[in-house]
């Protein structure tokens, strides 16, 4: 007997009915696909245990129930791959069982909820997602994209140099708009709020939004330069984040200027499609704080960055934090956050498992096909109606980057087309947040140019001190001590 037969032959009738290995076509466009490593509990063996998965993700619960009818059955997540070697399990959930209209949510309670608890598991960490083009057309998938931004600023052909206000939090709106000044004179683009920022005591919201108007329109008119801020919006309720959003597009600000930043991962896929479908006119920047608890490499129970990333194109978002690729401060894998990122990125891009395409174009218009296999230019192919497609996503690169890892981020990136926010790069500059901004800037241009940033940083006073603090290996006493 072969394996798989002995395999299938220890499946009792409930986890029977969650299987077929044969399966003809998963691709044949009912089935949204998942391949998830996992390691079997209570003694089970792997199959058993990812049919037991497989109940718990669609229709089904530990025991066959009297209840269930044909057309029941007919919605039960498939077992239709095993490496028992890898510990990889691969499942189709048809697409019928999620709520019409688009809904992320409902998605992530089958097939990143319950099962998490299992004890038929003591490992089980989705991988990667396959989307067919029949489902696709349910979700919003971006509006205001990252190439709107570019067209807002006027910036192409590099990043978008941003920052995150630092300290993380207690500045009071004065000083925290003073701060947003200081970046956007010193030539930087793109502001955000941090995660936590929302409305404090110190820092009332409206005090805050009507600084930071003031602060851009005065940079604007300095530098002659477009600027924008990204304002998180998250809060305790619906209404609350409407009223936030309102105060900021009632604040005077022009579109483009502004973007809705929202922690998806603790305010909910809910807030971030909310968002989308209220604000399709808005950059929605979605923060992932938290996500480690998924996602860290290390962790056996969760889901992968890509599979986030994935989820939040699929939801609208208009930019995902992806990672530094173990460049920058937080944990991360290399292969996990490039793929990630260019797994938003693309009209079509391999992901660790499946190949997923995100529009779909006639094969008979061959120069389309061409354009979208170069991705010379997907708004192009966006812009015909009589095509089917979900928006780039942009990959928003942060934590721990400085001037001195910006190339060094870039060449593991292979490209220019993300925005990057820097905190404490930027605001730990030893002469402060316009230093700081300039220095990035410069190492930006260094960069475009083709030249290395120490040869670069002979005439450029700003990028000299960056790379002198910033190559310093962290002593006990690096961080600066501001002056009594
Ligand atoms: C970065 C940051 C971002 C993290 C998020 C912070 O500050 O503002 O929230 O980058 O991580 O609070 O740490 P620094 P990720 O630039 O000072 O590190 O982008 O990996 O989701
Ligand atoms: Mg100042
Ligand atoms: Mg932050
Ligand atoms: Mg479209």
């Amino acid at each position: 007997m072969t394996k798989t037969n002995s395999l299938l032959a220890s499946l009792n009738d409930h986890q029977l009915a969650y299987v077929n290995l044969d399966l003809a076509n998963p691709k044949n466009g009912e089935y949204m696909l998942g391949v998830y490593h996992l390691k079997p509990g209570k003694n089970l063996n792997i199959l058993q245990a990812a049919c037991e998965v497989a109940a718990e993700s669609s229709t089904g619960t530990n025991f066959l129930v009297q209840t269930e009818t044909a057309f029941s059955r007919e919605m039960n997540a498939l077992v239709y791959k095993v490496d028992e070697e890898k510990e990889l399990v691969w499942i189709a959930f048809p697409w019928r069982l999620f709520d019409r209209g688009g809904n992320v949510q409902n998605i992530m309670t089958y097939i990143a909820g319950n099962i998490f608890g299992m004890k038929e598991v003591s490992a089980l960490k989705l991988l990667d997602v396959w989307f067919p083009a029949a489902m696709l057309e349910q979700y919003d998938g971006p509006s205001y994209t990252l190439e709107d931004m570019r067209n807002y600023l006027d910036v192409h052909g590099r990043p978008i140099l941003g920052t995150i206000i630092k300290p993380k939090m207690g500045l009071t709106s004065a000083e925290y708009a003073e701060v947003c000044y200081d970046f956007w004179v010193g030539w930087g683009d793109f502001v955000k709020n941090d995660e936590p920022q929302a409305n404090q005591d110190f820092c009332p919201y409206d005090k805050m939004v009507k600084h930071v108007k003031e602060a851009m329109d005065k940079a604007v008119k300095e530098t002659g330069h477009k600027k924008v801020h990204s304002f998180n919006v998250s809060a305790a309720d619906y209404d609350t984040m409407i009223e936030r959003c309102e105060m900021i597009r009632n604040a005077g600000f022009e579109p483009g200027s502004y973007a809705f930043l929202i922690d998806g991962t603790t305010a909910g896929w809910m807030a971030v499609q909310t968002l989308r479908r209220k604000y399709p006119d808005v950059f929605i920047h979605f923060h992932r704080a938290g996500h480690g608890a998924y996602t860290r490499p290390e962790n056996p129970i969760g889901y992968s960055v890509l599979v986030l990333s994935k989820f939040a194109r699929l939801a609208g978002a208009s930019g995902i934090h992806t990672g530094t690729a173990g460049v920058g401060k937080m944990a991360g894998d290399k292969a996990e956050d490039i793929t990630a990122a260019e797994g938003i990125r693309y009209m079509k891009k391999q992901g660790h498992f499946f190949e997923q395409s995100w529009g779909t174009i006639p094969e008979t218009d061959k120069d389309f096909v061409d354009l979208v296999q170069r991705d010379d230019d997907l708004e192009e192919v966006l812009r015909d109606d009589s095509w089917r497609g979900l928006k780039m996503c942009c990959p928003i690169i942060s934590g721990g980057l400085n001037p001195v890892l910006l190339k060094p981020f870039i060449d593991l990136m292979g490209t220019t087309d993300f925005i990057t926010t820097m905190g404490a790069g930027c605001h730990a500059h030893p002469k402060g947040t316009q230093a700081g901004a300039k220095a990035i800037v410069q190492a930006c241009e260094a960069y475009q140019k083709g030249i290395d940033i120490h040869e670069y940083a002979k005439n450029k006073k700003e990028l000299a001190e960056a790379i002198e603090f910033f190559e310093k290996p962290k002593t006990k006493d690096s961080s600066l001590r501001i002056a009594a």
